[in-house]
């Protein structure tokens, strides 16, 4: 008979609540669908109150339980005052940080500071910023932080230096956590996706250029979507809470790597 360590029970289970940032869109608008879609009862964290407003509809009227806090995680008195709110209302079950991008493709030698500045920005320093302030309550829920990171962060390529660096820090920063948290009840997991279609990295990267943006997936037959990523996570935090997937690379059949890609013309 083969054992698992497993029911699908969960300490604290009626409080099966996320935060997910990063929620307006892509990855994190969709693992929000989808979480809800499991019975959690998740808190939309992202800048746009428009669209968190318009998700947390479509999730309620799906028969979800949704609510949203406008939340740049990039400033510390917008994360403390979404973080008191959301603690005030119960407990948290898990992290979702999705919240992330890229800006620009250029060479080191001549790449923006800006750029560099606002990806470590938003990539790294918000993660550590609003994992560090729900982490007691996540362990007082025998809770998880899952850190989506990226496959930038375990290959470098030419270009991306800056946004694969900030995306090495985070799988660093979700590696020593996990080392720094043996003993304690918490969950530290890594989900790294390889190339993922979605209506706004790559336009946003290339600062709105449409057809740059195509460039990226173009001839790449099926690259995942942000479903795939999303069922990923949820498998991830629905496992027991004692089973811990430290890391997860996902990609397309398609990429081998970065540059090792079935690309038809
Ligand atoms: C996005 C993956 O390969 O475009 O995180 O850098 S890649």
């Amino acid at each position: 008979m083969t054992e698992v360590s497993t029911t699908r029970e969960h300490a604290f289970d009626g409080g099966r609540r996320a935060v997910v940032t990063g929620a307006s869109s892509g990855i994190g608008a969709e693992t929000a669908r989808v979480l809800a879609k499991d019975g959690w009862q998740v808190v939309l964290l992202a800048r746009r109150q428009d669209k968190l407003e318009a998700l947390v509809d479509e999730i309620e009227s799906s028969g979800g339980v949704g609510s949203y806090v406008v939340c740049d995680i990039t400033d510390e008195e917008s994360t403390d005052a979404a973080v008191r709110r959301i603690i005030a209302e119960g407990p948290v079950k898990a992290l979702i940080n999705c919240a992330g991008g890229a800006i620009g493709k250029d060479p080191v030698a001549s790449a923006d500071l800006d750029d560099w500045r606002a990806m470590y920005e938003l990539n790294v320093i918000g993660t550590l910023r609003i994992t560090q302030k729900l982490l007691p309550t996540l362990k007082e829920s025998e809770g998880t932080v899952l850190i989506v990171s990226s496959t930038a962060g375990i290959e470098p390529y030419e270009g991306g230096a800056g946004y694969c660096a900030s995306k090495f820090a985070e799988r660093v920063m979700a590696r020593v956590l996990r080392l720094e948290q043996i003993g304690e009840p918490v969950r530290i997991i890594d989900v790294s996706p390889g190339m993922v279609k979605t209506d706004e990295f790559a336009v946003k990267r290339f600062g709105g250029d449409a057809d740059k943006a195509a460039d990226v997936y173009a001839g790449v037959p099926d690259p995942l979507h942000a479903g795939d990523i999303a069922e990923s996570i949820r498998w991830a935090v629905d496992l027991p809470d004692t089973v811990d997937v430290d890391s997860l690379v996902i990609r397309p059949r398609a990429e081998g790597s970065y540059t090792k890609l079935d690309r038809r013309s």
